[in-house]
């Protein structure tokens, strides 16, 4: 069945509530005081199935002290019930809640003209046509505008066919995204806990899920979910949901709080965005303190205006009616994506300016006066209502690939930063990298020039080294990336030398090197080098100490030394402990004792007869046996060793 959400919009007393009860028998002020004083607070709850299409109605206060709790209620709603009663017509309310519908981009609605019951066909004419007037060129220009009166109940049967109407214009949400649940009402409900309920506005929440509940990333799970009114074992984008939950206690989550799915959503403070300025809002100037509605959440903000100062001098201010590219700073972290829809409201008096759309959730930290940010946020301007989805999920993502540089734009981050669903990630991942304007570096996506840069940097700076120090057998691999790529993501860094080694331009071990450099030794130094490898390989298992190893490479100190530490890099050589073997009479030992296991019972050797078999003096066997047992060949049991 299809699922549709109603949000009552209007000014106060002129019916909202009494006609959700109307049409519904369910009265949705649950709150006593709003029941002791006859008005709306909070938001309120019904639901009631009409033909083949079940209603969950949102009803929100009129009262414009409340508009905030408007805002929360009506950021997942598909279609608007503009209440306007017939007696009083459009009243400063009607106009505001109106055009908040209109900024979040409602698909559709009907107005009800209530009480009209108390008003004569002269007034009810009058009411009709100032609220074609309000409506006009809008997106409820020309929507059914059905006279009620839920005291006598006439026009309740055209308005409730209207409202079927309508609903055939409204689209399904993305059941197969990400989930996403803003609380609008937590309460804890004795035997199950904490219960949290909102409009799922995309994806699905079952039953065992773990969810993440942001911001704060608190983990929980769902231990039921109820959908109007009724268990199931699931809730799917476009219903409103009741979830019981599991990890958290009711104190510690509150409306604005969002259920999403792990790994999904990086919480964010700062965002670019595209605004519409309302005709009768005052100039909005750069710097100005707002309050930022977007889901259930309100936060206090500021607006920076995107772009070059005007010529005229001083700072840049948005016109009313007219349209800006903004930067907004939240006081505190949010869990947005590109293509939400926001309100702006200014923080004293609190009235509704504008409207907005998240062109990017994080965007980099780049000058915001400069025109190649505002020309950054012509690129990622759309709309997601009437633009190609997946047309635009590309572009973005080039944008903002580009605009990434070294540090790279995380494969993940294509879901909240560019709108591409998950499970779709990786292949439209290949196909930004098979069109040629990405390259992928483990979990990064990043411009093709950057990694062509990198690669030439990498050449250039080894061949520096190496021409300046022709001793050296390479830079170490950290060194390098310090040099060439400090601030880059270390995966693009790991993706060029995989490319260069693959390509044979270079070699990597613990240090780089390009692999047509060969160490250059002096006459000198290649002696003391062939003499100590000579002395080491014929030492086997009891190799010279220093002291015979610096008389046998017949150079200097420094020179010997020198040459230790190149062949000990070079793994021709191996340290155990104080002792140094060669790499070889290591490798023959390992053999030679794996080989032992089945010969020796009980596959043990223990010091004395490892002594007796390799001609060893305790000094050797000792530190040769614990080397035995970091490399996994023995492990220790007492005092002997089993062979592994
Ligand atoms: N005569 C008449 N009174 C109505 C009608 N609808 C609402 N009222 C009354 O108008 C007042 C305000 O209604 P309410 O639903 O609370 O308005 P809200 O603030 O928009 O939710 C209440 O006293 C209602 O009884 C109607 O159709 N006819
Ligand atoms: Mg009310």
């Amino acid at each position: 069945m299809k699922s549709v959400v109603i949000g009552t919009a209007g000014h106060i007393d002129h019916g909202k509530s009494a006609l959700v009860l109307a049409l519904t028998g369910t009265d949705p002020d649950r709150l006593k005081e709003e029941k002791a004083r006859g008005i709306t607070i909070d938001l309120g709850f019904a639901h009631q199935t009409l033909t083949d299409i079940h209603f969950a109605f949102v009803d929100v206060p009129g009262h414009e002290r409340f508009v905030k709790n408007m805002l929360a209620g009506v950021g997942g709603i598909d279609l608007v019930v503009l209440v306007v009663a017939a007696d009083e017509s459009v009243m400063p309310q009607t106009r505001e809640h109106f055009a908040i519908c209109r900024l979040l981009r409602v698909p559709a609605g009907v107005v009800a003209l209530t009480k009209a019951d108390l008003v004569d066909a002269d007034t009810l004419a009058i009411a009709r046509l100032e609220v074609q007037e309000l409506v006009a060129g809008s997106f409820l220009d020309g929507a059914p505008i059905v006279p009620v009166s839920s005291k006598t109940g006439a026009g309740l049967d055209a308005l409730r066919d209207a409202l079927v109407a309508a609903s055939r214009l409204v689209s399904g949400r993305p059941v197969d995204a990400v989930a996403r649940l803003p609380v609008d009402r937590v309460f804890s409900m004795k035997g199950f806990g904490t219960v949290v309920t909102g409009t799922l506005v995309s994806g699905r929440v079952a039953i065992g899920d773990a969810l993440l509940l942001a911001p704060g990333d608190r983990r929980v799970s769902v231990r039921g979910v109820q959908v109007h009114g009724q268990r199931h074992p699931d809730a799917v984008a476009g219903q409103r949901a009741a979830i019981n939950l599991s990890g958290v206690d009711v104190q510690d989550v509150q409306r604005g709080h969002t259920l999403v799915t792990p790994g999904v959503f990086d919480e964010t403070r700062i965002v670019d965005a595209s605004i519409e300025l309302l005709a009768d809002a005052k100039p909005l100037k750069h710097g100005a303190r707002v309050r930022f509605h977007q889901g259930t959440v309100e936060l206090m903000g500021r607006v920076a205006v995107v772009g070059p100062l005007p010529d005229a001098g001083g700072m840049p201010v948005v016109a009313p009616g007219s349209r800006a590219f903004v930067r907004v700073r939240l006081e505190a972290p949010a869990v947005l994506a590109r293509g939400d829809r926001f309100i702006l409201r200014a923080y004293s008096p609190p009235m509704t300016i504008a409207g907005g759309l998240i062109l990017d959730p994080r965007p980099p930290r780049a000058a915001l006066r400069s025109a190649a940010t505002l020309e950054r946020c012509r690129a990622l301007a759309f709309d997601p209502s009437t633009d190609d989805r997946a047309e635009a999920a590309r572009s973005a993502a080039r944008v903002m690939i580009d605009g990434a540089g070294a540090a790279g734009l995380a494969v993940r981050a294509l879901t909240s930063r560019v709108g591409i669903d998950p499970r779709e990630r990786d292949v439209q991942g290949d196909a930004l990298v098979a069109a040629g304007h990405a390259a992928r570096a483990g979990d990064v996506l990043v411009a093709p020039r950057i990694l062509k840069d990198l690669i030439g940097a990498i050449v250039t700076t080894l061949g520096e080294h190496h021409r300046a120090e022709p001793l050296s057998d390479g830079v170490p691999r950290e060194a390098l990336r310090e040099r060439v790529f400090r601030r880059g993501h270390a995966a693009v860094f790991d993706r060029a030398l995989a490319d260069l080694a693959e390509a044979r331009t270079i070699v990597v071990r613990d240090r780089v090197a390009l692999t047509t450099h060969r160490p250059a030794l002096s006459a000198e130094e290649e002696r003391a080098r062939l003499a100590i490898e000579r002395a080491l390989r014929d030492g086997g298992l009891t190799p010279p100490d220093a002291a015979a190893i610096a008389a046998a490479g017949g150079a200097s100190a420094a020179v010997v030394d020198r040459m230790l530490k190149l062949l000990t890099r070079q793994k021709v050589l191996v340290r155990v402990d104080t002792l140094v073997f060669h790499d070889e009479a290591l490798k023959r030992l390992k053999a030679d004792v794996a080989g032992m296991k089945a010969a020796v019972a009980g596959a043990r050797i223990d010091v004395a007869t490892f002594k007796e078999r390799f001609g060893v003096t305790r000094k050797f066997a000792i530190p040769l046996l614990e080397y035995l047992d970091r490399e996994r060949i023995t492990r220790r049991v007492g005092d002997a060793r089993v062979i592994l």
